[in-house]
């Protein structure tokens, strides 16, 4: 798929305040510091599109990104920040789980992982409760530019090994690197085969 147009739309906290439209809708999530808003700016080839920081936390809404008028990206803040104060933690909660449970153009969950450390808790739990609630999802391995080929291959198996003692096909994987441009392609065309398969795009 070739980008041709990628805009920010809105950011707000309420799942019934984002667009109101019937655009198929792509999320990206994961642990702060992981690298969604960097692969958002390098799938759509725009710089600065979402912004990102080297501190963890920087995204604190839902931000939908609209692309080729076609359908919508979305970066999420991320999971896991430990310096959010527990009331934060709460709010994130609920504005994620609403998110994801309740808005129906949701057609697919990115749920990226720091290709360079072993599969955590958190990472699983998300996973699995995306699995249990039937909404679809996709692994993205993130910042393979910092780590070994036959490294990153033993942390993909890692969590096929896990995840397959949960699920009957574990979900579809991706590599990734926002700093080479790599996977970039893959990405694109597995959303572009849902769009197809959806009849949503001419
Ligand atoms: N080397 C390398 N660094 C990356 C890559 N992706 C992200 N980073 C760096 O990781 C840091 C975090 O990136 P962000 O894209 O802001 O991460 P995020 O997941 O959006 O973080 P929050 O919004 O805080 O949840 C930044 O310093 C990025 O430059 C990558 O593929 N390779
Ligand atoms: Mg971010």
């Amino acid at each position: 798929m070739t980008i041709k147009k990628a805009t920010f739309v809105i950011s707000n906290s309420d799942y019934r305040k984002c667009p109101d439209s019937r655009l198929p809708e792509y999320a990206f999530i994961g642990r702060s510091n992981v690298g969604k808003s960097s692969l958002i700016n390098m799938l759509t080839g725009v710089k600065d599109l979402a912004k990102t920081s080297s501190k963890p936390g920087k995204t604190q809404l839902i931000n939908h990104f609209l692309i080729n008028d076609d359908w919508h990206l979305v970066d999420l803040p991320g999971y896991g920040y430990a310096r959010t104060s527990k009331v934060n933690r709460g709010t994130w909660q609920k504005m994620i789980a609403d998110y994801m449970l309740k808005r129906e153009q949701l057609t697919n969950v990115f749920v990226l992982v720091d290709s360079r450390i072993p599969p955590q808790t958190i990472d699983l739990e998300f996973i699995n409760f995306l699995g249990t609630n039937g909404i679809p999802l996709s692994i993205i391995f993130t910042k393979t530019d910092k780590q070994k080929q036959r490294e990153i291959a033993a942390t993909v198996n890692n969590y096929k090994a896990i995840l397959s003692q949960s699920w009957e096909e574990p979900p579809m994987m991706f590599l990734t690197s926002a700093a080479t441009g790599y996977g970039r392609d893959q990405v694109l065309d597995y959303i572009d085969s849902i769009n197809q398969e959806l009849g949503t795009i001419k």
